[in-house]
């Protein structure tokens, strides 16, 4: 009997923990929750490259693209897995929305509680309507995410819920695996990565994922520039900011928790961290999205840090390879695009008028 023909079967791909958990640092008791997080696509921009005035390969790694729109859904898998074997049964995280909109979806994939506190008023509305999505209990506080940190901190030392924010060393050991792929991609690691920078955490499990990828494979070290928010930017000034203040309020925080960890990282990679303005990171926004590539405010922070060095010329980008990560989607923030929005036009359902109107 002839074999009948097979559709062609590709590899099922199962998520970060199936792909590179036995690079992860996790305990035995570990039990996989995942959304299929990862595997996002290194987008070359070559148009953008030029614009900045250069001639160096540029990609843009898009995190917006995971389960939830962010980067967190990698550390997240990792954490909410731990948390779960070890039998909690509820998650806790402060968050400035993104990583409150992951914990939620990550806690209701594994039947968890989870409770997520905010800083009022200063939440994006994809995010929030994420986390009430996924059916998180949200708490809004009177304060900062600084504040807001501190106090899960502080309940889940006298608790029984797993602290779920990037303090957990979990949620490094999940966000490395954005490194590995980095690598996977370009066969080695790029010369310089650029990103934002807030709670600090992913530029430290960057770090930790070349360096561990480098030891294993030979793939080389990148350069990192992190990127802060000038009205929030504390790695850059020497000490915290009271009062936080930017556009970009993914990365609105006055007292980064790997603060230590991001300046080593910066030092140790031979980059550094800036701080940009809210001018500069809307700008950049519009210009990604001109590419087609639509990001939150925060996410491209790293991107307008890197234009803002190769205009002022303190970094010469000829003939280098770029990574900048974009943390997450624009469809997060909607409102930051529409409040400046004029409505569009309301015409009758008339061709001619609809002639006029399009074609001059
Ligand atoms: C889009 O969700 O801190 O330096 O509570 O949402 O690892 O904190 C979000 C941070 C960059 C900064 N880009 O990353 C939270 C939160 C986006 C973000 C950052 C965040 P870290």
């Amino acid at each position: 009997m002839q074999p009948m023909n097979q559709p062609n079967q590709p590899t099922p791909y199962l998520g970060v923990l199936h792909r590179y958990g036995h690079l992860l640092d996790l305990p035995a008791h570990t039990r996989p929750v995942t959304l299929l997080e990862g595997d996002t696509r290194l987008i070359p921009v070559p148009r953008l490259a030029e614009e900045l005035g250069g001639d160096f390969e540029l990609y843009v790694k898009f995190e917006g693209l995971n389960p939830t729109g962010s980067f967190k859904d990698r550390g997240m898998t990792a954490a909410v897995s731990e948390a779960l074997g070890r039998g909690a049964k509820a998650v806790i995280c402060a968050s400035t929305g993104n990583t409150a909109a992951s914990a939620a979806a990550y806690a209701a994939r594994s039947g968890l509680k989870a409770v997520v506190l905010i800083p009022q008023g200063k939440v994006a509305a994809g995010k929030l309507a994420g986390a009430v999505a996924y059916g998180a209990q949200v708490v809004q506080i009177e304060g900062s995410f600084d504040d807001a940190l501190a106090m899960v901190v502080e309940i889940s030392n006298k608790h029984p819920i797993a602290l779920v924010n990037s303090i957990n060393p979990y949620r490094i050991e999940g966000q490395k695996t954005a490194a590995f792929e980095i690598c996977d991609t370009l066969g080695s690691a790029p010369d310089w990565l650029c990103l934002p920078v807030g709670n600090a955490g992913n530029i430290t499990a960057y770090w930790a994922g070349f360096r561990q990828y480098e030891r294993l494979h030979g793939t080389g070290l990148p350069h990192i520039l992190g990127v802060q928010a000038a009205g929030s930017a504390p790695l850059v000034l020497g000490h915290p900011v009271e009062h936080p203040e930017t556009v970009a309020t993914a990365i609105r925080i006055g007292k980064p928790a790997r603060g230590e960890q991001a300046l080593q990282a910066a030092e140790e990679s031979g980059g550094r961290i800036i701080a940009v303005s809210d001018e500069e990171i809307l700008a950049m926004q519009k210009r990604l999205a001109g590419e087609g590539i639509w990001v939150e405010p925060a996410s491209a922070a790293g991107l307008a840090g890197l234009a803002h060095e190769i205009a002022a010329g303190i970094f010469k980008p000829q003939g280098k390879r770029i990574v900048a990560v974009c943390t997450g989607h624009g469809l997060k923030d909607p409102d930051i695009i529409t409040r400046a929005m004029p409505l569009p036009e309301a015409l009758p359902p008339r061709l001619e008028v609809l002639e006029e109107v399009i074609l001059g």
